[in-house]
């Protein structure tokens, strides 16, 4: 049986995964959000009041779905509410845009959101609250571990293996087999071709010009 579901959170993502969730027709009781947001409703879903509203539910009347985002050096709320309201026996549900081509192989664990247009081919194993944003390519055999944020049009090849509270920016990519240690960051629009250790930032490759030598032509 599907539950009514609960949105942590009032921006971006959120709204993202509003229209997630209407693709899948999960009824959804309104989003949380502490602060003030522009009007009373976010794209016509009501909000409930702070995240306190949790608890006027118990655990298995509800889940969670988890609309606090990610980026690099913010202050780690998303991995905080997850495991607070965890702790608390909340269950965050399992987001997969329909919109996404899944393999059946492909194994997510709790929370885990796959965004529109995502594509993840066979084996491929995605670990807890972990987001696969849109129209990244998450390749076969691929390992990705926990709170991981895959952004946007991100390239991941065969077997690839990334470490908890990775995040990897924008259209970056990575060939097959590159292992990326936990806690590093990789930049937009990188290319990854070697492993990368923990805790490391890989910056992309700056683009540079040159004026042509037009009197040699
Ligand atoms: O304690 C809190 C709390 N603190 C801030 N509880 C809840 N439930 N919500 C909280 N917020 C709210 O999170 C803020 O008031 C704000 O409405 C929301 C964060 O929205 P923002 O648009 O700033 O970021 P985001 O996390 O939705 O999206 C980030 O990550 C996405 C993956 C952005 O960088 C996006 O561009 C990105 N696509």
């Amino acid at each position: 049986m599907i539950k009514p579901l609960i949105l942590l959170g009032g921006g971006g993502h959120a709204k993202v995964l509003i229209e997630v969730l209407q693709r899948l027709h999960h009824p959804l009781l309104g989003f949380l959000d502490p602060y003030p947001v522009m009007g009373s409703t976010l794209l016509g879903v009501p909000k409930l009041g702070g995240d306190e509203v949790v608890n006027n539910y118990q655990p298995n009347e509800i889940e969670l779905v988890n609309g606090i985002g990610s980026v690099p050096n913010d202050r780690g709320l998303r991995i905080s509410l997850f495991k607070a309201f965890s702790a608390q026996g909340y269950v965050f549900k399992t987001v997969l845009d329909p919109t996404a081509l899944i393999s059946p192989s492909a194994q997510f664990m709790t929370g885990v959101q796959v965004m529109a247009g995502v594509i993840i081919q066979a084996d491929a194993k995605i670990a807890t609250n972990s987001i696969i944003n849109t129209g990244a390519i998450v390749e076969h055999d691929c390992r990705i571990g926990e709170h991981v944020h895959i952004a946007p049009g991100v390239v991941l090849s065969g077997g690839v293996e990334v470490g908890d509270h990775v995040h990897i920016g924008t259209g970056a990519i990575v060939i097959q087999g590159i292992k990326i240690g936990a806690g590093s960051v990789i930049g937009a629009g990188s290319v990854v071709m070697r492993d990368v250790a923990s805790n490391q930032i890989v910056y992309p490759a700056r683009s540079h010009t040159q004026a042509i030598n037009t009197h040699e032509k």
